[in-house]
């Protein structure tokens, strides 16, 4: 045990940071917020004003002596802290981590080996371009990391969601970020890709080829946080409890599937609803609507090649295919809790690559080393010293007992005189642990090499996986590239930066090239043969045969006074036994009453655009007096391939807005029935309409009947 206080000596009483006894957060009042009703200065002096500064006068000069002034405004004056350099906009949550037990033959650590045990999570997802302040669904990569407070200390996984990096070596990162960022000169585009320097780069440094396409397809507009999977990119090393090795890649799995937004929606969002995905996240929890996901690993043999069917393991622009290793899950994740301040954890948290525990090891994939340099190098400035495990949300769930002592903003009071090993003075405490009694034992490796600035020759290959993903793809996906690539590249002034990027995608796929060069108004490269795709993943298609589960959507109805009533209840009842939710629109705020039959109006015609339904239907009943504002809601919603539909005479509003009642996913009826409400289920849960896809395409006016 640690030393005890010796009697001569006393410490700070156990108060929390605002004066009260804490014993550890419970329900209702945290004492670690505020405490008491009175208004205190932060030294607990209460205030009879703070309204005005302490003057000699009602006119006269402010006094130095005014310790309220001075203090309160020294406070806001150091308000902020250093956003990240990458992932500054994210959003987080609580949750609990369950393991299946399957991981035990692969690892020791009890947070995956154990069945059943339930380990507290904290995530935060993230975009990687923009500041605090931009919006959520740019294209991008998101973050997903996620921080286990195991009881053997603290796991973080910190994940994205595609599979693959730009980089194969950490000394590049620098290089990519800065061109991806706004340019240096003006500060724009922000959390944007779609610029020269971004699109320089990479078609500069082709080893960006693969991550590059995965940003062009629609896995770079995601729909929700709760519809991406997450990787860990890297090949990790798992130790089991007799000590034997296997190399793993980690996935998250969505329970929900995973599903994008148009690139029309994603860009109406970042103007019409900057905090799309922060909004679906917090409201799906504080619904019920819990977000779920399974843990899987890829498990390869630990050979001193590092290779699995050819493919380099600690290459991290390389996946292993699914169908070549298939996805085996160990446990599920689910987010039960939103934060209660943001800063305090969503902006607090601090990941890092190195926070490992016993039974989980890295490889020496050259990214993955680097990141275990950055991430604490990073938070030492971002969080102001090097005590930042200490804050509240970083603060590990198993004894922590280190040895090290002072710094800025220490919290802890360290008893004895020792904080160094071996010692005798404080008995020896602390003790170091050996592989039985649980500690950080590295499994023994064989090194040797020449010291040299290389890469191993497979890092060479650029271009074969860009070219499985695309041909993976369904043709509506496919599609979605193409327009990406066109419409990024568009937005390059540089001539010879889109003349280099024809260069790269002739090597992906002779069509995709085409068809870019077509809607970039240049000539396709000539003599470029494209690479031979290999066996096709379909692991890596969003879009399938079967139903989703629509925990979460949200099923906009249009109504207004004199609609009815009785059948919107109806659709509710039907959509939310599937956990989806109705929210109605009426031109403008208030309830809409008939009798005893109450609905409260959540978006009027001006607060509301379609952007934040996945299904719009017009009531019965619903003004016929063709605004515009509930048309533009519905040919949006039609253009974006989402459900739409009526019932009784809410008929006619769909066809005001030239919609063709026979499209593919428009759903009408003569009432609200459990018929209108199955097929809007049935429609929710393929995510959208997709065989209405060439009729959207032909013309961007919904076709008129
Ligand atoms: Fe990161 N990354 N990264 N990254 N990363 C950061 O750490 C870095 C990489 C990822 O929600 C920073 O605390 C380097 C891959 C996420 O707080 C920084 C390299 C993957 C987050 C950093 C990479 C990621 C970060 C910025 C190349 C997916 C947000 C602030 C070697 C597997 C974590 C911070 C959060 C954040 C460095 C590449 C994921 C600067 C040097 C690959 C999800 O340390």
């Amino acid at each position: 045990m640690p030393p005890a206080r010796k009697s001569d000596q006393s410490a700070p009483s156990t108060v929390s940071p605002t004066g009260v006894g804490f014993e550890g957060p419970k329900d209702g009042r945290d004492p670690r917020g505020q405490a008491g009703d009175k208004l205190t200065t932060p030294n607990g002096v209460r205030i009879p004003d703070t309204d005005h500064s302490l003057k000699a006068g009602p006119r006269g000069p402010v006094l130095l002596e005014d310790f309220h002034l001075r203090e309160k405004i020294m406070h806001f004056d150091h308000e902020r802290i250093p956003e990240r350099v990458v992932h500054a906009r994210g959003a987080g949550a609580h949750g609990v981590f369950t393991a299946n037990g399957t991981a035990a033959s692969v690892t020791r650590a009890a947070v995956l080996a154990e069945k059943g045990l339930e380990t507290p999570v904290f995530v935060r997802f993230s975009t990687v371009l923009g500041s605090r302040g931009s919006a959520d669904t740019v294209r991008d990569t998101r973050g997903f990391a996620t921080k286990f407070y195991t009881k053997e200390g603290t796991w973080d996984l910190v994940a994205n969601n595609m599979p693959v990096f730009f980089i194969q070596d950490a000394i590049k990162f620098p290089d990519i970020i800065h061109a991806g960022k706004p340019h240096p000169d003006r500060e724009i585009p922000q959390a944007q890709s779609a610029h020269d320097t971004f699109w320089d780069f990479v078609t500069l440094h082709t080893e960006a080829t693969h991550h590059t396409i995965w940003n062009m397809s629609d896995r770079g507009i995601p729909r929700s946080y709760r519809t991406m999977e997450g990787f860990g990119v890297h090949t990790f090393r798992l130790v089991n409890a007799d000590r034997e090795t296997a190399l793993v890649k980690f996935h998250w799995k969505p329970k929900l599937g995973v599903h994008s937004l148009t690139w029309e929606e994603a860009q109406i969002a970042a103007g019409v609803d900057p905090d799309f995905h922060r909004r679906d996240l917090y409201d799906s929890i504080e619904n019920g609507a819990f977000p779920e996901w399974e843990l899987g690993i890829q498990v390869f043999p630990d050979t001193p090649e590092e290779t699995f069917e050819g493919i380099d393991l600690l290459d991290p622009t390389k996946i292993v295919p699914e169908e070549l290793a298939p996805v085996q899950i160990i446990g599920t994740l689910k987010l039960t809790a939103n934060p209660t301040n943001f800063f305090a954890e969503t902006e607090q948290v601090a990941f890092h690559t190195g926070h490992l525990v016993p039974g989980i090891e890295g490889t020496n994939d050259p990214l993955l080393q680097g990141r275990n340099f950055s991430y604490l190098d990073t938070q030492l400035t971002r969080l102001a010293g090097p005590n930042f495990t200490q804050i509240p949300i970083n603060r590990p769930h198993a004894p922590v007992n280190d040895n090290t002592r002072d710094g800025f903003h220490q919290q802890a009071v360290h008893t004895g005189q020792a904080p160094y090993t071996p010692n005798s003075v404080d008995d020896g405490v602390p003790f170091p642990s050996d592989w039985a009694e649980g500690g950080y034992v590295n499994v023994p490796r064989h090194v040797e090499g020449e010291v040299g600035r290389t890469a191993p020759a497979s890092f060479d290959d650029h271009y074969s996986q860009p070219a499985m993903f695309y041909a993976s793809l369904t043709s509506v996906e496919q599609q979605h590239v193409i327009d990406a690539y066109t419409f990024e590249l568009g937005k390059c002034y540089e001539q010879g930066i889109k003349e280099r990027a024809l260069t790269v995608l002739a090597r992906i796929d002779a069509d995709l090239c085409a068809q870019v060069a077509g809607g970039l108004g240049l000539p396709v490269p000539e003599g470029i043969e494209p690479e031979v795709p290999g066996t096709e993943s379909p692991a890596l298609r969003q879009i399938r045969p079967t139903p989703f589960p629509i925990e979460g959507r949200i099923v906009g109805v249009v109504a207004g006074p004199g609609a009815d009533l009785k059948g919107i209840a109806t659709l509710r009842k039907a959509l939310e036994a599937e956990g989806a939710l109705l929210r109605v629109i009426a031109p403008h705020g208030g309830q809409l009453v008939d009798g005893k039959d109450v609905e409260i109006v959540e978006r009027t015609f001006a607060t509301g655009r379609s952007i934040e339904f996945d299904a719009i239907v017009v009531a019965d009943g619903a003004p016929k007096d063709g605004d515009f504002r509930a048309l533009v809601m519905l040919q949006e919603a039609f253009r974006h391939l989402k459900a739409v539909g009526a019932w009784g005479d809410g008929v006619e509003v769909l066809k005001t807005a030239g919609i063709d009642v026979e499209a593919p996913g428009v759903l009408t009826g003569k009432k609200a029935d459990a018929k209108l409400g199955a097929a809007t289920v049935a429609a929710l849960g393929m995510h959208r309409a997709w065989d209405r896809t060439p009729l959207v395409r032909a013309s961007m006016v919904p076709p008129t009947v």
